[in-house]
């Protein structure tokens, strides 16, 4: 079981944040654009050096459904480059939420809907990326929102079935325990259908706490993932509720005992 970390974090800085990472116990640091912009590669690892931490995943340009053409065909640039650092620093995928928020497109339902258009362009943007992804082994993880954050992809089946018609490159899903506790009929089953597209999982509560805070069954959830055999990484994307330090030590806790559980060979680190 490796367990990450994107928020919260304490610490001004990413050498104090993998700092206070690694002493609670996590196995990685997830980077957001705030790491990204204005750092090279070889800074970043200097910065996480000596913590034992790997980097999970990093975002990538969040921006592949801007209504600007240009803007788009940089949002591609923007992530071919991402993918790049992301094998560089050793992470797993590159994080793609396509667009936030409600429509930015025209409405013209007389000859496509503003879904459709979307679907169109996503799919035509994760084909260019598929190549880069086949280079690099670093996958697009495509991550489903609640609709109270997108309007355009919610559900996991949505992800599943543009990933379907990309049909090429490393292109999976982040399922997001917080955004699936709102959208899906059933978690457990929805990670099942995913299988095999499903390449990393954020973690939070149904509050948006930390695991074990509110009312998501994760025992459930790790017995599906167990049985389709997930070793991705879970990173947590929650908020403190209190201390932001015993939160995290008592969370990971939490799911550490409950993974222990449902595979009784794994080792349980404190
Ligand atoms: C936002 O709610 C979220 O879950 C993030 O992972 C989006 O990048
Ligand atoms: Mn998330």
């Amino acid at each position: 079981m490796k367990i990450g970390i994107r928020w919260p974090l304490k610490g001004k800085n990413l050498r104090e944040r993998a700092e206070f990472a690694h002493k609670v116990g996590f196995d990685g640091i997830e980077l957001g654009p705030e790491y990204l912009s204005a750092t090279t590669s070889e800074q970043i690892l200097k910065q996480i050096e000596g913590t034992n931490l790997s980097v999970s995943a990093i975002v990538g340009s969040l921006d592949l459904l801007n209504p600007d053409p240009n803007m788009r065909k940089n949002a591609i640039e923007i992530d071919q480059r991402r993918i790049l650092i992301a094998a560089e620093l050793g992470a797993s995928g590159v994080i793609e939420v396509p667009v936030f928020g409600p429509p930015r497109f025209p409405n013209v339902p007389e000859v496509i809907s503003i879904y459709d258009l979307e679907r169109k362009l996503l799919v035509h943007a994760l084909k260019k990326l598929a190549k880069s992804t086949e280079q690099t082994g670093v996958s697009i993880f495509l991550e489903p929102l609640n609709r109270y954050e997108t309007h355009f992809l919610n559900r996991i089946s949505q992800a599943i079935e543009i990933i379907k018609e990309v049909g090429a490159g490393q292109i999976m899903i982040l399922a997001d325990f917080f955004h699936m506790n709102i959208e899906e009929e059933s978690i457990e089953r929805s990670l099942k259908e995913a299988r095999e597209f499903l390449g990393y999982i954020h973690l939070a509560d149904s509050n948006r706490l930390p695991p074990g805070t509110g009312h998501i069954d994760f025992q459930k959830a790790f017995k599906a993932l167990k049985t389709i055999g997930y070793d991705g990484w879970l990173t947590f994307e929650c908020e403190a509720k209190g201390d932001v330090e015993k939160d995290m030590k008592d969370a990971r806790y939490f799911l550490k005992n409950l993974w222990s559980k449902v595979n009784p060979s794994s080792d349980l680190r404190p």
